[in-house]
């Protein structure tokens, strides 16, 4: 089966060395060796890899608001050092260094090449989007996320046929359900640690099921700290069952590999091996998948992890 993968390399422009947490400033874990780990393996690997020419700002406008995309610009041209933004943030872990507006635009492009080549008829892409998007919503940064690069996908998607989120980062993608969460066009399904304990805290409840006429199209699965694969799978299997039950014509997956038992800032429990069952559960679904790459800060491990989620999918029909 053949996956196409959608790389740019302007995501190294966004490498801020340093985040604020708990009054402490720490070394920043959303690094461009994270992204450039997956493209090296994949490249050895024989993967067809597309790179996106040109990026248009215009995309951005169908998810955020313009103030809040010409903010982020010309924060970026005016930075010489990083900086915490106070306006459009929620949190203190998502700087604004020179090169953020040029690779967040770039990232936001990946997703969108990735949707497109879904539209002209590719069953499965991997877009390696960084800096990744999914805790990014109209007009707020946060979770290391500028623009949110599923969104912009499934926007583009839904001009077609009916679309499904599925969220498996190790966090809850609260930008994406934010977006959505009014909406009955696009299904969001997110499985993530228990907000009482984990970032983003507000958001990600079980209780969370959408509003007016989009109560009924979102999902959260919280789950507890060390999740076992099989718990995990099991979850896994509960979201898929309202992903059946809606009947998308597309999939994006909001792909974080921060699930991993050896993340740094994760806390789940899952193995290399895992991804790959995660991937193969998935692709039952058997729907035109757009995979995004959100989270996930193992760098050492990235490569492993990618191969078998990916390889997970080889027992798809498609
Ligand atoms: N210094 C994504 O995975 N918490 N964002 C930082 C550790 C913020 C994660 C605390 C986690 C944001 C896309
Ligand atoms: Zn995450």
């Amino acid at each position: 089966m053949s996956i196409k993968i959608v790389y740019s390399p302007f995501h190294k422009k966004h490498s801020p060395k340093y985040e604020l947490f708990d009054g402490k400033v720490v070394n920043h874990v959303e690094v461009p060796r994270r992204i450039e780990k997956i493209v090296e393996v994949l490249k050895v690997r024989g993967f067809k890899i597309i790179q996106p020419k040109s990026f248009l700002a215009r995309e951005l406008y169908d998810i955020h608001r313009k103030k809040y995309v010409s903010f982020i610009r010309r924060a970026s041209s005016n930075t010489i050092r990083e900086f915490f933004p106070k306006k459009y943030s929620f949190d203190s872990y998502t700087p604004i260094t020179a090169g953020t507006f040029d690779a967040a635009l770039a990232s936001a492009s990946v997703a969108k090449i990735g949707a497109d080549l879904l539209l002209s008829g590719e069953s499965l892409v991997y877009s390696l989007c960084r800096p990744p998007g999914h805790h990014a919503s109209f007009r707020m940064m946060g979770g290391y996320c500028y623009f949110n690069n599923a969104a912009i996908a499934a926007n583009s998607l839904v001009k077609t046929g009916k679309v499904s989120i599925l969220d498996i980062d190790f966090h809850h993608g609260n930008g994406t359900q934010e977006i959505f969460y009014e909406r009955d066009d696009v299904l969001f399904v997110s499985i993530h640690a228990d907000p009482r304990w984990a970032f983003p805290y507000s958001t990600g409840f079980g209780n969370e099921r959408g509003l007016g006429k989009g109560r009924g199209y979102n999902f959260n699965f919280p789950l507890p700290l060390k999740t076992t694969p099989d718990l995990y799978l099991k979850r896994l299997n509960q979201g898929l069952e309202k992903i059946r039950r809606f009947g998308p014509n597309f999939l994006i997956i909001s792909a974080g590999f921060d699930t991993y038992l050896k993340d740094p800032i994760g806390g789940f429990g899952l193995s290399i091996n895992t991804f790959k069952n995660v991937a193969a559960q998935i692709s039952s679904l058997n729907l035109p998948t757009l995979a995004v790459q959100e989270g996930g800060y193992c760098v050492k491990d990235l490569d492993k992890i990618s191969l078998s989620f990916l390889s997970g999918f080889d027992s798809s029909p498609l």
